[in-house]
């Protein structure tokens, strides 16, 4: 199955023959080509990878003649709506603006589960844990990876009891990427500590073997902590204990990736936290990779503020270091996990980090000032805290005593931390010692196996595992007859390859819409108008998203959202054929080597001067920008004096501007510059083109025009006209 970027992916088609499609690669990709110097379009990059064979720009690519140049690190994007046809569209969406890392994220917490689940639904709460979630993503995601032309890594998380089910798994189904660190299930999930360690053996040897990276779960302290900098000093020592530990198993430093999220946002002086933090941190563990997460905790429901906060995060990545950039959504304080704020968050990072390319070169940090005694004493804080666990008896005493997520800054200590009991929690009394005999059949296996002298290899006792023989892999479909994938995309069928559509945010039809609505009143009061003024559009199951009061008294922001009742028949939309522009480049090479002038005006009695100014001036995009002369007549030009000038200055165009519209007298004028130019023998060689709100291309050609131009039009739509038609009129003449 190939993509074709001008067609809709087929879930259908896609999910034929899934039972026996096996993924095409296993293991983590970073981008390729970084630590080069890059020359794209007009600009030479020292921070940037190999480009995408098919990309969406920044919208401010326009004036760069759409580069699209990617940044040196994997770019990540957390997409999981519970619906896995519906992600996969999102994920190929975020690919176009250059995500590598697709991370599907749960939305309910995935270690909850006490087993690998396979013939459920959806998964649990939206994540990828049933066998055929993850293979129908990886399929979707090798079509992807040929459509961008960049390998495409898939991540998700293997934590909870069922973690080295999941592990193995994910191995089998080729994910590329995942979250392990046995501090996160104590700690958040109430797993058992003995039994959170031993199985972390096992899911780390699995991650190990199927070339897995790991991200750690460090970063959940910070999250979790009252004070997120206060745990800064052991943040480190859990990064310390986790990396150690996976290494020992067996997984190289270059697949270990610690989770780190600079710890506060404004109105914090963050840089003068965050930065030695991040500083001490690169330090400390030069070896391994750096995952930079957005930090979410102080995130709310402002999309402006999140990404500016995103983008102070981005300085820290550029002043220090990321290997990997997390681009979490602003979804994550308000619930509203649309396809767009994906893109948004990808593109901000994509943004940042073009712009900040090469910072480094031009500003060092200084060590000698503030920034290297905070670093400094950062460190000392981490150690005197790892000196502490071992005096204490070690990383199990030390969980007992409440070690972890204390919101002192340490050596403080507030008492508020999470204890854990060795004797408790999920999963307590099922760690058993192997017996002598103890003999696993599988060729990725953890500690003692006691493999009997007949076989050479652990698997030889079943003939291979299904690691080396992956059609053993039992596939398991969907069990539930009346809620799959089968189903929904049947009680869809009427959106799907038709020319009916709804609006959606996450899934195929969902009708929803949000819209952003200012009220002159106090934020509670506006809270609720808004609501009504969403119920009085028709709107159904309308909710407030975010509200921002501008003034107590004097009015609030209020964004809501809520699902429309109808659908678009696209057949009966009425839509002008689009006209297509010639680049910037075109139109000045061409004006450069052949001159062009034109005479403008706005004609009759209209005074209105603002419209034609913009397209004429340089400053708002204008022809002039284009190296198009001009002779400018003001206001109320009568039609007969722009016709002279025309002749008098051999013009080959004549711009006029006509607003008014009463008694048809735009068109009037119109028809009177075409019939001045036939009378006085010019009309072959002028370009008549004519603009104002009221006018369209139609109008303007019945009128005698050459050309008319609406509402929205800008200077580059005239020139670019105003070359093509002058090509057209000289090939004529040849
Ligand atoms: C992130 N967006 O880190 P539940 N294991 C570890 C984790 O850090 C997490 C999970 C498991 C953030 C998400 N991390 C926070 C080490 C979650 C997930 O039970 O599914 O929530 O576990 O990318």
């Amino acid at each position: 199955m190939k993509l074709d970027p001008n067609k809709k992916l087929d879930i259908k088609e896609l999910l034929q023959d899934l039972e026996s499609y096996r993924p095409r690669r296993r293991g983590w990709h970073w981008r390729e080509g970084r630590n080069e110097n890059r020359k794209i379009g007009d600009f030479e990059y020292h921070e940037t990878s190999e480009g995408l064979k098919n990309y969406i720009p920044l919208p401010g690519s326009r004036g760069f003649n759409y580069i699209d140049p990617q940044p040196d690190c994997v770019i990540t994007t957390e997409i999981a709506s519970g619906r896995f046809e519906d992600d996969i569209r999102r994920m190929r969406m975020a690919a176009w603006h250059g995500a590598d890392h697709i991370m599907v994220i749960r939305t309910m917490g995935q270690s909850h589960i006490d087993s690998l689940i396979e013939g459920t639904t959806q998964g649990i709460g939206g994540i990828a844990v049933t066998r055929k979630q993850c293979r129908a993503t990886r399929k979707a995601l090798d079509m992807i990876e040929d459509e961008v032309g960049r390998p495409i890594n898939f991540h998700s998380y293997i934590s909870g009891v069922a973690g080295p089910d999941i592990a193995v798994m994910f191995a089998e189904e080729g994910v590329n990427g995942a979250h392990q660190d046995p501090q996160y299930n104590v700690l958040y999930r109430n797993v058992n500590m003995v039994r959170s360690f031993v199985d972390a053996c096992e899911a780390k040897k699995v991650m190990a073997w199927a070339d897995i990276l790991q991200i750690d779960g460090a970063h959940n302290a910070n999250a979790t902590a009252m004070k997120a900098w206060k745990v800064r000093p052991e943040l480190m020592v859990q990064h310390a204990i986790n990396s150690i530990f996976s290494r020992k198993v067996g997984i190289k430093p270059e697949n270990i990736a610690l989770s780190t999220v600079p710890p506060t946002a404004p109105p914090a002086p963050r840089m003068r936290i965050d930065l030695p933090y991040a500083v001490a941190l690169r330090d400390f563990f030069s070896e391994y990779k750096m995952r930079a997460q957005q930090n979410t905790k102080y995130m709310e429901s402002d999309m402006r503020e999140a990404t500016v906060t995103h983008t102070l995060d981005l300085l820290i990545s550029r002043l220090t270091s990321a290997d990997i950039q997390s681009t979490i959504t602003p979804d994550e304080g308000r619930n509203v996990p649309w396809h767009y704020n994906n893109i948004a968050a990808v593109n901000t990072a994509k943004q940042a980090l073009n712009g900040m390319d090469g910072l480094r070169e031009m500003v060092k940090l200084d060590r000698e000032g503030p920034l290297g005694k905070e670093v400094r004493e950062l460190k000392e804080r981490a150690v005197l805290f790892m000196e502490e666990i071992l005096e204490t008896g070690g990383y199990f005493k030390a969980v007992e005593n409440g070690f972890f997520i204390d919101s002192g800054y340490y050596p403080e200590r507030n008492g508020d931390g999470i204890p854990r009991q060795i004797d408790g929690g999920i999963g307590v009394g099922m760690i058993f010692e192997r017996d002598k005999d103890y003999f696993a059949p599988v060729s990725v296996h953890y500690g003692y196996n006691n493999i009997p002298s007949e076989f050479k290899k652990a698997s030889d006792a079943i003939g291979n595992d299904t690691f080396e023989d992956p059609s053993k892999i039992i596939y398991i479909d969907e069990l539930d007859e009346y809620d799959n994938v089968n189903t929904r995309l049947a009680d869809l069928e009427k959106y799907y390859n038709t020319n009916t559509v709804k609006p959606e945010v996450e899934w195929r039809a969902d009708g929803v819409v949000a819209t952003t609505i200012f009220l002159p009143l106090d934020e509670r009061t506006a809270e609720f108008a808004a609501i009504k003024c969403g119920e009085k559009l028709g709107l159904e199951d309308v909710t407030v998203v975010h509200k921002q009061a501008l003034h107590p008294s004097e009015g609030t922001l209020v964004e809501i959202k809520g699902k429309v009742i109808f659908d678009i028949n696209v057949n009966e939309l009425v839509i002008p054929e689009k006209v297509q522009t010639l680049s910037e480049e075109e139109i000045r090479e061409d004006i450069s080597a052949k001159p062009m002038f034109v005479v403008a005006a706005t004609i009759g009695n209209d005074e209105h001067s603002v419209g034609m100014k913009e397209t004429l001036d340089i400053k708002h995009g204008g022809i002039e920008g284009f190296g198009i002369k001009y002779l400018y007549l003001g206001t109320s030009c009568p039609v007969e004096k722009l016709v002279d000038a025309a002749i008098e200055t051999n013009a080959d165009a004549i711009l006029a501007s006509t607003i008014i519209t009463h008694d048809d007298v735009h068109t009037k004028n119109m028809r009177k510059i075409h019939d001045l130019c036939v009378e006085k023998g010019i009309r072959d060689k002028v370009m008549l083109v004519v603009g104002g709100t009221q006018v369209t291309n139609e109008i303007a050609v019945e009128a005698g025009m050459d050309a008319g131009f609406g509402r929205g039009t800008h200077g580059i739509d005239v020139a670019s006209y105003l070359v093509k038609r002058r090509r057209e009129k000289h090939s004529n003449e040849n």
